[in-house]
């Protein structure tokens, strides 16, 4: 590191000065360069004033999800700042227009290499073990119970499935819908994603659940809402030109509200539907 960079045995060339414009473009760019950290704080405060944060968390694991998510934001937060700071400060302080003299140059310090590695590997491995439990809990420990529903993604729009009386998936008494997935309040509720096409990212924001949907995978999601209301199930995989409408509703009602708007289902379901019994006769001919 250098601390004074003016030398007494300079060729006078050195000191007779660079334009004042050019020490004027030197403070400007190194303010501008502060203002990338400054704004970008700011930024991160202002924004839940004016509900352009995290959408409300109405899910068991959200607490886990989202303080992982707070922790890791304040880690990376605190290396965001230091760095832009410090890009700042060697801007402001090294200009060329300010310091005179020759540049000094190192052959860098194998000191600093070593702890500048060591120190992101370590925090990546305490990250990485830091976050198992919550990892298992929303990915891999699945509720032992049938699947509540199928998901299908496709171009574009979201084909849901429900067991039916049998609660089996993927019988005669099957109940289909659109867009329009309804889930009983605190109750697991364990969904079967596929997608007939594409690509596709089944996300309930409200839930913190997301997850892609892989053409040619069946693969189990769950959560378990604690809130009811209305939320937005959104695709988050840009899946082609209707990626932006891809967009569906999930209502957390009482089991009683589930199971009236299900038999609603049935009702319109059975009305719409005629059984081989009822087909008209094959044409003769
Ligand atoms: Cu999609």
């Amino acid at each position: 590191m250098t601390t004074d960079n003016r030398d007494d045995n300079a060729p006078a060339e050195w000191d007779s000065g660079l334009p004042k414009g050019r020490r004027i473009g030197g403070i400007v760019w190194s303010l501008l360069f502060l203002l990338v950290p400054v704004l970008g704080v700011a930024t991160f405060i202002v924004a839940p004033w004016f509900d352009h944060w995290l959408p409300k968390d109405i899910s068991v694991h959200g607490r886990d999800i989202d303080g992982l998510f707070y922790f890791i934001l304040a880690l990376t937060g605190v290396v965001f700042v230091a760095t832009e700071m410090l890009l700042f400060w060697f801007m402001w302080k090294y200009d060329a227009a300010a310091v005179r003299g020759p540049a000094k140059y190192i052959h860098g310090s194998h000191t600093l290499e070593v702890v500048w590695t060591i120190i992101p590997a370590a925090t990546m491995l305490f990250l990485g073990i830091y976050q198992m439990n919550t990892w298992a809990d929303v990915k891999m420990r699945r509720p032992r119970i049938a699947p509540s529903a199928e998901v299908v993604a496709r171009q574009f729009e979201w084909r849901i499935r429900y067991p039916g009386r049998d609660g089996t998936l993927g019988t005669p008494d099957d109940l289909f819908v659109v867009n329009d997935l309804h889930v009983p309040l605190d109750e697991d509720f364990l969904v079967q994603l596929k997608s007939m096409d594409v690509l596709h990212s089944f996300f309930l924001p409200n839930l913190r659940v997301k997850h892609d949907a892989v053409p040619g995978m069946k693969q189990p999601v769950w959560f378990r809402a604690t809130e009811a209301g209305t939320y937005d199930i959104v695709c988050a995989e840009v899946c082609g030109w209707g990626h932006y409408k891809m967009k569906g509703r999930v209502t957390v009602e009482s089991r009683a509200d589930f199971e009236e708007w299900l038999a609603g289902v049935e009702a319109r379901q059975e009305a719409t539907q005629r059984g081989p019994e009822d087909a008209p006769p094959a044409a003769e001919d």
